[in-house]
């Protein structure tokens, strides 16, 4: 173990340090700047919430001992920054299924609490920023984005970011330069883009924090299946948030998060030029109402 703070290794990291990172990535994100609610909605939302709550207390005659547990529980979920976790594995799923039900497009799934915005731009195609040396099978993925009739986007941008080979994700684990594994992609004429980067493995939420501890504590596993994450615009249409999946992982059907689709699943072929893997996916934006 590495006691110079500076030198930790990606696998060195602590939840708190990632929870911390996340929970300072959404204070600065300006989400927050566009909360606007009547006291009615308040009253409604925040009620409901309560009894919810009081509801669970009564009708599992919740004891005193629990009741502490969870005090404690909930104490520690914020010490350690992990708000940002513990809601987008267990509660972002649901708001992301109602924000984007009215789409004709693609699926969308959950953000998820790593996202970066600004990321190296590059036109397409490229390859991602990663190490010299960065481990894992290469990985060219490639399609097109267009609109609902079909209508090729030129210029659309594809954001990506994702885990490494061990699972980790830059800016969030120690020692990673800081957008390994991050970037935008501009598409071309065609909406036609080809990123070349490396496929990334599960991800294994902390097993060290707050969430952990629940997780631990209930008999829970920790797993994310593998997968790309992606924020996909153009002029004139709605942002796409996604992640795409590969077939055949273990955790494909059992995602701590719920924010696997079948919609979402890559088709991953050996890479025609003869190293590592290739896959094309096309992406369907809706059109701005
Ligand atoms: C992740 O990588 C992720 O995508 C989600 C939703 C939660 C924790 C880690
Ligand atoms: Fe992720």
């Amino acid at each position: 173990m590495s006691t110079d703070k500076g030198t930790l290794t990606e696998a060195e990291g602590t939840a708190a340090a990632a929870g911390n990172k996340a929970t300072e990535r959404f204070r600065e994100s300006g989400k927050t700047a566009a909360v606007q609610s009547s006291k009615e909605r308040v009253n409604q939302l925040a009620s409901r919430l309560i009894k919810a709550v009081n509801d669970v207390v009564l009708e599992e005659r919740v004891s005193y001992e629990e009741y502490n547990a969870l005090k404690a529980w909930l104490i520690k979920v914020g010490e350690d920054g992990e708000w940002p976790l513990f809601l987008d594995v267990w509660v972002e799923h649901s708001v992301e299924e109602v924000a984007n039900a009215h789409r004709k497009g693609n699926k969308g799934t959950i953000e998820g609490p790593y996202y970066v915005p600004g990321s190296p731009e590059h036109q397409s195609p490229a390859t991602i920023d990663m190490r010299e040396d960065e481990p894992g099978a290469p990985l060219l993925f490639q399609g097109q984005v267009t609109g609902t009739e079909g209508k090729a986007l030129a210029g659309a941008k594809i954001e990506v970011w994702h885990a490494d080979d061990l699972g980790f994700y830059s800016q969030f684990a120690p020692g990673l330069p800081e957008w390994n594994l991050r970037g935008s992609f501009i598409a071309d004429a065609e909406g036609r883009f080809e990123i070349n980067t490396k496929r990334p493995a599960p991800y294994q939420i902390p097993t060290d924090g707050a969430c952990g501890q629940l997780i631990h504590a209930a008999g829970w596993h920790a797993w994310r299946p593998a997968h790309i994450h992606l924020k996909v615009s153009a002029p004139g249409h709605e942002l796409l948030t996604a992640q795409l999946y590969f077939p055949g992982d273990p955790h494909n059907a059992d995602d701590i998060a719920s924010a696997v689709k079948p919609e979402l699943m890559l088709d991953v072929q050996p890479a025609e030029s003869g190293t590592g893997l290739q896959t094309t996916y096309n992406f369907v934006l809706d059109e701005e109402a």
